[in-house]
């Protein structure tokens, strides 16, 4: 295979409206990818790996590793360089404009801005068994050295656990008469996660509840951007803590309160 040189961009200095992977070198455009083809692992395979490689845009791909799942299937290893750039400057994004307060300053705000308690229900739905992300946000002990918020002060926090149907959770809300609701969502395999909370969605319209609750989703591939489209009040990716939503659904208790 020869050498292609033509995409290369020579420039070392960052130019933000043609942005690049960087691997060693300003503007190299280096990455590495993986994927699973159903074949064999030998030199024909190896070489179907590398021309869709250069159908996704890798210049001079290399096969870094091959692994033989089982008799059909090979995982690739490719490395390459990326001829594709991105105008970073052109890039906009919807994103919480929330400054994170710690889990002492939301319990202050609460006792003298909102001067209630807060009911929170939680629950990872649907189908989905994964507990661990919603325990995170939840749980006593909380997650990454940040305590969830069953130990904060002014919040009734239940976590209905996992596998909890769309309408268990409506109803659960009702009689909690919960001010928020708390989603979590792992599996995103055939889009399973956007028809479960969009579901949810249409069963609080048709009941005409929609509004009366602060609805919030979290979990790996959630982020804000997805939740506003499918009608969520806010969305919460990885990186996310108890006092990052507590300090969402806090503040926008207390605005709410302000309008009525
Ligand atoms: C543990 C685990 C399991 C355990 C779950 C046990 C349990 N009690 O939770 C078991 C073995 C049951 C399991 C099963 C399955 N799993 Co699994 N699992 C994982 C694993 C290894 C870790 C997930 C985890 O606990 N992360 C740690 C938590 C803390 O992170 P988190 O969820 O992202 O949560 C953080 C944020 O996202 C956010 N957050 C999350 N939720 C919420 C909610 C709110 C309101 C807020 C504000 C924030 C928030 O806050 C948290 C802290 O920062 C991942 C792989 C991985 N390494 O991530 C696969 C993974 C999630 N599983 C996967 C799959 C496919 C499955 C199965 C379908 C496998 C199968 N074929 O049977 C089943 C599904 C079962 C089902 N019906 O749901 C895939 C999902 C792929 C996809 N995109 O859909 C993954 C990514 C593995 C993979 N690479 O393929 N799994």
């Amino acid at each position: 295979m020869s050498y292609d040189m033509s995409d290369k961009d020579y420039s070392k200095d960052l130019d933000l409206t043609k942005l690049k992977p960087y691997g060693d070198t300003m503007n190299d455009g280096k990455v590495q990818l993986s994927f699973t083809l159903p074949i064999k692992n030998n030199e024909k395979g190896q070489e179907a790996a590398k021309n869709l490689a250069k159908k996704m845009g890798l210049l001079n791909p290399l096969v870094a590793d091959a692994i033989s799942l089982e008799n059909t299937f090979t995982l690739f290893i490719i490395y390459g360089e990326l001829k594709y750039t991105v105008n970073y400057n052109k890039i906009e994004v919807t994103t919480l404009d929330t400054k994170t307060l710690s889990k002492e300053e939301v319990e202050s705000l609460i006792e003298t801005k909102l001067k209630r308690d807060i009911t929170v229900i939680g629950a990872s739905t649907g189908t989905d068994a994964h507990t661990v992300g919603i325990d995170a946000i939840m749980n006593m002990k909380g997650y990454a050295g940040h305590y969830g918020l069953e130990r904060y002060k002014h919040i009734n926090a239940y976590n209905l656990g996992s596998q909890v149907e769309n309408e268990t959770l409506i109803q659960q809300a009702k009689e909690h008469n919960a001010d928020v609701l708390l989603v979590s969502q792992t599996v995103t395999q055939k889009d399973v996660h956007i028809k479960n909370l969009v579901n949810l969605i249409e069963l609080l319209e048709a009941e005409n509840l929609r509004d009366r609750f602060i609805l919030i989703v979290g979990g790996p591939r959630i982020s804000h951007e997805l939740a506003k489209e499918l009608g969520f009040d806010a969305g919460f990716g990885p990186r996310n803590y108890a006092n990052d939503v507590a300090t969402y659904f806090t503040e926008t208790l207390i605005e709410k309160n302000k309008d009525e």
